[in-house]
């Protein structure tokens, strides 16, 4: 009785718009910033696919470790055979973790649709083109946007139990006081008895973490300078990328592990007939990818209005997937 959804809920004009007002606020701000969110585009989606296949970036390793070898627990704490729900994915890129769930679901004759949520409708269409062939018989809508529009829309479809699932530290690119602002806006539009699964990213040897983010290769220095060429592009700018440095830091005291760009000399750049004036070593600060501590995690979980269920980690005890209730 599975249905195979072909169609694709995708944001209005308006909402894709974001982008250039988004690039000119942060560039007017003082220091200037870049939201890290833009990164995805088609050549980012790219990079960071080579990011998570680097020996440095271990967070998929791990988070990969929970989906693959610990399955069973994962299911039992998420589903009740009796109970049809639905499985939101926030951030669900290439949903590459996620099927090993959905396949041990199917397998277990769980009734339940995917919905995979993500900003970047590219790679909402691998995910498609893989989970078709990979899993013929799953039920699933990929709904292309913003993380509360899209999860509005999704709820309401859902005429069911939500589980919502955010996974491989997606979370950590919020400043610790958005982290619960934004776990409690998923609270507020979930019911008592609903699930949200989040992946954390835990403070661990702070050189480790560090060359996660900063591979000698460059892959990760690509990936965030891509985020120029990406505004060159869409937003008619003339960024001389060369003229741009990555640098990345971790402060192990506050677990933030922040990425900038560095403007190498004076320059100035246009944006839209704007033009925008850089100092030599002035910052643009472009990412923060937030590490924190199993008390972290608990003070997050009890200021948003969740009480923890269970905590599921990798065997190097370096990521935990935390299973909160509403
Ligand atoms: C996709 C947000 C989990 O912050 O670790 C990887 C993005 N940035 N390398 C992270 C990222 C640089 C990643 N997340």
């Amino acid at each position: 009785m599975n249905i195979q959804l072909k169609q694709k809920v995708q944001l209005s004009d308006d909402d894709t718009g974001s982008f250039r007002p988004d690039v000119l606020e942060g560039l007017s701000a003082e220091p200037k910033k870049l939201p890290s969110k833009y990164f995805y585009d088609k050549t980012g989606d790219r990079l960071f696919q080579q990011i998570m296949a680097m020996p440095e970036y271990y967070l998929t390793q791990c988070e990969l470790d929970i989906f693959q070898n610990k399955a069973e627990e994962l299911v039992k704490a998420i589903s009740n055979i009796n109970e049809s729900f639905d499985l939101i994915e926030l951030g669900a890129g290439d949903a590459m973790k996620s099927s090993y769930l959905l396949q041990n679901l199917l397998e277990k004759g769980t009734d339940f649709t995917y919905m995979p949520i993500d900003i970047s409708g590219n790679i909402l269409s691998v995910l498609q083109e893989n989970l078709n062939k990979k899993l013929p018989g799953l039920e699933i809508l990929p709904l292309e946007g913003e993380y509360f529009e899209m999860l509005d829309k999704a709820t309401g479809l859902s005429k069911r139990k939500k589980v919502v699932l955010f996974l491989g530290g997606n979370i950590g690119n919020m400043e610790v006081e958005e982290a619960g602002q934004f776990c409690n806006g998923i609270k507020n539009r979930l019911n008592p008895g609903d699930l949200l699964l989040v992946g954390f990213d835990l403070k661990k040897n702070p050189n480790t973490i560090l060359a996660a983010y900063n591979d000698p290769a460059g892959i990760t220095a690509s990936f965030n300078l891509n985020l120029l060429t990406r505004i060159n592009r869409e937003l008619d700018a003339d960024f001389k990328v060369e003229n741009f440095e990555h640098y990345q830091m971790y402060d192990p005291v506050s677990g933030a592990c922040r990425s900038f760009l560095v403007s190498l000399c004076d320059q100035d750049v246009h944006i839209s007939k704007q033009v925008f004036r850089f100092k030599e070593n002035e910052l643009v600060s472009v990412e923060i990818s937030q590490k924190f501590s199993q008390q972290d995690i608990r003070q997050l979980a009890v200021d948003s209005g969740f009480h923890i269920l269970s905590e599921i980690k990798d065997s190097k005890n370096w990521f935990v997937d935390s299973i909160w209730m509403v």
